[in-house]
C-alpha cells in the first residue's frame, strides 16, 4: 500500500510584504544576512571559526557554487560571500534529526511540512528505515543496512533495474568509487543534476568547440574587453563572480546584462570585504541591460551578428576576425549564408528588444576583440537550450574570441563539484575510452550500453523497469520536473536510498522500503583508518584543489561518502577484484587509481600539493579544438518559434536570494523586494492591466503542452519590471507545471524556463 504523501510543497500562503527591488547588490545588507544565519544555526563563535576556514587554501571548498578561488592570494577575511555563508550555516546548523525525530513524527505527517520546515529540522545523525507499508522511520545499524541494499541489488534481473543518481555537492573522490562501482555492477544509469542544468553547455560545447566545459580563467575575466552575462543571476547565485565583474570594470572593461528581469548584481556592486567600497556606495558594473523575453536570446544573438555583419560589409577586415576564422574553423560560409537568409527586422522583434538597444549592444562587441559570454539557467534550460549555446560560440568564432587572453566560453556552473562529477565519470553516456582504461585498469568489464539520465529516468520509474533508486545527495523528487507525475514513479520502485546530509522531500516520498544513509559534510573533518582524509574538487574554471573539512562531525555515527560506497560495494562484490577497503581507508589510493585512469590527473597526489591545486588540460583554451575535424565549428541555429495560445504566458521558474536549489534558506528575496512569501507571480504592469489584475492578486496556474494541462494553486500576482508576455515564479513550488516532456533537444534538459502558463484568477 503507497503512503499518503504530499509530492509537492503545501499550496499554503506565509506572508507576503512587497518593497522596492534592489538596485544595489552585497553591501553591509548582505554581512548582516550572513552573521544572521550562521548565528541561527550555529552560534556567532563557530560562525566566525567556519566561515574562516572556507576556501582557504588549507581550509575547505565552499558547498554553495562552483564559482573559482583566486589562484594566488586569497583575502584574509576569507573567499565567501552571503549566499556561501548561508550554505554553510545549512550544513553547520547545531539542529538534529535523529531517532526520536523520526518516533515523533510519521513520514505523511513530515511531508504536510513547507520545503523550508524540513530543511530546517536540521542534520541527520544515524542511518534509518522506512519498512514496507509502515508509517514511520526506524533505527536501522550501518551492518544492516548495507547487507539490505547489497542484497537487494544482488537479487535484481538487470543491473538496468538500479539507478544511482548523484547531486553536484560529491567530491572527486566519492564520484570516482561510485560510478566505479556502478559500471562494476554492470549499469550505466548514472543520472546527476547536470541533466537538469548544464547539459546544454556540455552537449552544445563539445560539439563545436570539441570540450564541454568553458575555456575561460579567472584571469581572463578580468582582462576581458567585454563580458556578456546572459541568463544568469550571479548575485545571488555566483555573488563572487561580482568581485570579478569589477576588477574587469576597473581594467576599462564593459558589462552587457541579457535577461527579461534586471537582476540586482548586474546594476551596483558593494564589495562587503571592502570597507572602501561600502563607504563609496559600490561599483556600477552594468554598461547595458538588455531585456530580452524568455527565450529571445537566438534572435538577439542573431540581430547582432546581422548588424556587425552589416558593417563588416562597408570596412571589410574591420569586424570579423578572418585570421582565426580560416586557421580555425570550418562552416563559416554556410553559417553566413543562413545568417544573410534572415530579415533584421524579424529577428529584432522575436528578441522583443527595441532596435536601439540591439544597435548598442552590436556597436560595443563590432569595436571590441576579446569578448567573454558567461550563461547560466536562463539559455541551457529552453527547448533550444544546446542552440543557444552554439549562438554564443558562433558570435564568439566571428570575433576570434576563444584561445587567447581575456576571451572565450564561460558556463557558470552551478553546484561546487558538479564539474568534477563529470570528469569522474559520472555520466550516463560515457566515452568507449574512458571505460576500457577502467577495465583495464581493475580487470572489471564495463557496459557499454548507455544508461538513463534524469527525464529517461523518471520514465522508466514510471513503466516499473526500476526496482532500486540510489542517491549520493541531492533531492531528486523536488528538482525534478512533472513533480506528480515523477512521486508515483519513485513510489514504484521497491527499494530508495538516500545518502545526505539533511532532510528534504525526497526521504519521504520514497519506494516501498526506503533507506536513509547520512554523510559527513564538507566542512567536517574525515577521519578513516589511514588517518585525517582530504578530498578534491574542481571549479568552474577547471581547476582541482584540496578541501579539507577540520569541524567535528554532526554525530559520531556519520560515515563520509568514500565509506558509504565502499561499502555498499563489498555487500555486493566483497574487495575482489577491486579493493574498496584500502580506498575507503586513505584517500591517496583513490587519487593514485585517478592518476591512472584519467587523463589531466598523471601524478595527482603530487600535483594536488600545490595550495592553489592545479589547472585540467583544456583545449578550446589553446586552440586545439578536439572536435571530429580538428575545427571550431560554426552551426545554423534557426530562431526558435514556439506559438502559445493568446492570452497564456511564458514562465520562468527561478531561484530567490534565500534558497539553494530546493533547500530553502529563507523567505526572503531580498534584493527582488519580495519577502516572506515564495507563491508569486512576477508580472509585467501591461500583462497585468490586460488581465485586470492587482498586486497581490490570488490566482492559480495551469500550463499547457500539447493538449496535456497541469495546475498549481495559490499564487500571488507581483508587480515586476519584466518583458511583457514573460512571468516568473520560484523552483520547486512550480515545478508541478514543468511537462516530463518539455525538454531541451540534443541535452535531454527540462526546459524549466519556458512553460506556457494560463493565469486563472481564484
Ligand atoms: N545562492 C545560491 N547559489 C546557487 C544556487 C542556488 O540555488 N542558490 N544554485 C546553484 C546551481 S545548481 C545553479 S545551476 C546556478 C544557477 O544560477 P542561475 O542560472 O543564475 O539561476 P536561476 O535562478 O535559474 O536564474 C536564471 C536567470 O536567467 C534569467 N532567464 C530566464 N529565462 C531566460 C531567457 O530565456 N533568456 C535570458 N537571457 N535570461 C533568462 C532569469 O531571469 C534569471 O536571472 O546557481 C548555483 N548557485
Ligand atoms: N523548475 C526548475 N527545476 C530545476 C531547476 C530550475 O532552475 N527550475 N534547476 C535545476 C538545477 S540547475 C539543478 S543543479 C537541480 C538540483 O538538484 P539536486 O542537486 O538534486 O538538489 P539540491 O537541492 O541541490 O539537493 C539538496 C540536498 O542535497 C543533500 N546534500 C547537501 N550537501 C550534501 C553533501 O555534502 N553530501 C550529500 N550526500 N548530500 C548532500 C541534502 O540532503 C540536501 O537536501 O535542480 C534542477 N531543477
Ligand atoms: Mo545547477
Amino acid at each position: 500500500m503507497k503512503r499518503n504523501v504530499q509530492i509537492v510543497p503545501p499550496e499554503k500562503f506565509a506572508n507576503l510584504k512587497l518593497k522596492n527591488p534592489k538596485k544595489r547588490a552585497a553591501g553591509i545588507p548582505a554581512v548582516i544576512s550572513s552573521l544572521r544565519h550562521i548565528s541561527e544555526e550555529m552560534g556567532v563563535w563557530k560562525g566566525i571559526k567556519v566561515l574562516n576556514k572556507m576556501n582557504k587554501k588549507d581550509g575547505f571548498d565552499c558547498p554553495g557554487c562552483a564559482w573559482p578561488d583566486p589562484d594566488g592570494k586569497r583575502s584574509v577575511l576569507g573567499e565567501y560571500c552571503e549566499n556561501g555563508a548561508k550554505a554553510i550555516a545549512e550544513e553547520a546548523t547545531k539542529k538534529r534529526v535523529d531517532g526520536e525525530f523520526f518516533e515523533k513524527y510519521s513520514v505523511e505527517e513530515l511531508s504536510q511540512w513547507s520545503d523550508y520546515e524540513i530543511g530546517k529540522s536540521g542534520r541527520i545523525t544515524q542511518p534509518m528505515y522506512l519498512g514496507a507499508g509502515k508509517s514511520h522511520y526506524t533505527q536501522i545499524s550501518w551492518e544492516e543496512a548495507f547487507e539490505l541494499i547489497g542484497s537487494k541489488l544482488k537479487s535484481l534481473n538487470s543491473p538496468d533495474e538500479a539507478v544511482f543518481y548523484t547531486s553536484g555537492r560529491t567530491s572527486n573522490e566519492a564520484a570516482y568509487m561510485y560510478q566505479l562501482f556502478v559500471r562494476q555492477y554492470g549499469t550505466n544509469n548514472l543520472p546527476d543534476c547536470s541533466n537538469m542544468c548544464h547539459e546544454s553547455s556540455g552537449t552544445g560545447l563539445s560539439e563545436t568547440v570539441g570540450i564541454g566545459k568553458g575555456s575561460v580563467t579567472l584571469e581572463d575575466l578580468h582582462e576581458a574587453e567585454v563580458i556578456v552575462v546572459m541568463g544568469q543571476n550571479p548575485g545571488t547565485n555566483h555573488p563572487r563572480m561580482l568581485t570579478a565583474l569589477e576588477k574587469c570594470k576597473k581594467n576599462g572593461g564593459q558589462i552587457i546584462s541579457v535577461n527579461p528581469i534586471p537582476e540586482a548584481g548586474s546594476n551596483v556592486f558593494i564589495d562587503p570585504q571592502n570597507p572602501l567600497s561600502i563607504l563609496k556606495g559600490g561599483t556600477q558594473l552594468c554598461d547595458q541591460y538588455i531585456q530580452v523575453k524568455i527565450n529571445g536570446d537566438v534572435a538577439l544573438l542573431k540581430a547582432v551578428m546581422l548588424m556587425m555583419l552589416e558593417e563588416e560589409l562597408k570596412n571589410p577586415g574591420t569586424v570579423f576576425d578572418h585570421e582565426f576564422i580560416q586557421k580555425h574553423c570550418i562552416g563559416y560560409d554556410t553559417f553566413l549564408e543562413s545568417l544573410q537568409n534572415i530579415d533584421l527586422k524579424d529577428a529584432i522583434s522575436a528578441s522583443g528588444v527595441s532596435e536601439k538597444e540591439v544597435r548598442s549592444m552590436a556597436e560595443l562587441l563590432i569595436q571590441k576583440k576579446k569578448i567573454i559570454v558567461c550563461w547560466a539557467m536562463g539559455l541551457t534550460q529552453h527547448q533550444n537550450g544546446v542552440q543557444n549555446i552554439r549562438e554564443i560560440v558562433n558570435l564568439l568564432l566571428l570575433k576570434g574570441s576563444i584561445g587567447k587572453p581575456g576571451a572565450g566560453t564561460c558556463p557558470v556552473r552551478g553546484h561546487s563539484n558538479v564539474q568534477g562529477d563529470r570528469t569522474m565519470g559520472i555520466w550516463e553516456k560515457p566515452k568507449d575510452d574512458f571505460l576500457d582504461a577502467l577495465d583495464n585498469h581493475f580487470g572489471i568489464l564495463s557496459p557499454r550500453k548507455h544508461g538513463y539520465d534524469v527525464v529517461e529516468c523518471i520514465k522508466a520509474m514510471n513503466e516499473s523497469k526500476v526496482k532500486v533508486f540510489i542517491a549520493m545527495g541531492g533531492n531528486f523528487i523536488s528538482a525534478t520536473p512533472d513533480s506528480e507525475h515523477t512521486g508515483k514513479a519513485m513510489q514504484n520502485c521497491d527499494l530508495t536510498v538516500q545518502i545526505s546530509t539533511k532532510l528534504n522531500r525526497s526521504h519521504l516520498v520514497t519506494g516501498t522500503e526506503a533507506i536513509i544513509l547520512p554523510c559527513l559534510s564538507r566542512s567536517e573533518m574525515d577521519v578513516q583508518a589511514g588517518g585525517k582524509q582530504f578530498v578534491t574538487v574542481e571549479n568552474s574554471m577547471g581547476v582541482v584543489h584540496k578541501s579539507k573539512g577540520d569541524f567535528k562531525p554532526a554525530s559520531p555515527t556519520l560515515k563520509s561518502e568514500p565509506a558509504i560506497v565502499a561499502e555498499i560495494a563489498q555487500a555486493v562484490f566483497g574487495n575482489n577484484p577491486v579493493n574498496w577497503a584500502n580506498m575507503s581507508n586513505n584517500y591517496n589510493i583513490i587519487r593514485d587509481h585517478i592518476s591512472e585512469t584519467i587523463k589531466g590527473f598523471e601524478n595527482f597526489n603530487e600535483k594536488i600539493k600545490n595550495p592553489s591545486g592545479f589547472y585540467l588540460p583544456n583545449g578550446a583554451r589553446d586552440r586545439k579544438f578536439n572536435t571530429d575535424t580538428g575545427k571550431a565549428k560554426f552551426s545554423v541555429n534557426p530562431i526558435p518559434k514556439r506559438e502559445i495560445q493568446p492570452g497564456n504566458l511564458i514562465m520562468m521558474t527561478i531561484r530567490t536570494h534565500d534558497q539553494y536549489n530546493t533547500t530553502i534558506y529563507g523567505m526572503q528575496d531580498r534584493y527582488r523586494g519580495i519577502e516572506n512569501e515564495r507563491r508569486v507571480v512576477l508580472m509585467s504592469d501591461e500583462d497585468m492591466k490586460e488581465k485586470n489584475l492587482n498586486n497581490e492578486d490570488v490566482v492559480h496556474l495551469k500550463s499547457h503542452y500539447k493538449g496535456e494541462e497541469r495546475l498549481a494553486h495559490n499564487f500571488k500576482i507581483v508587480r515586476y519590471n519584466i518583458a511583457k508576455g514573460c512571468i516568473g515564479t520560484y523552483f520547486p513550488e512550480t515545478n508541478v507545471l514543468v511537462p516530463l516532456d518539455n525538454v531541451a533537444k540534443g541535452s535531454n534538459t527540462p526546459a524549466s524556463k519556458f512553460i506556457e502558463v494560463e493565469i486563472i484568477k481564484a
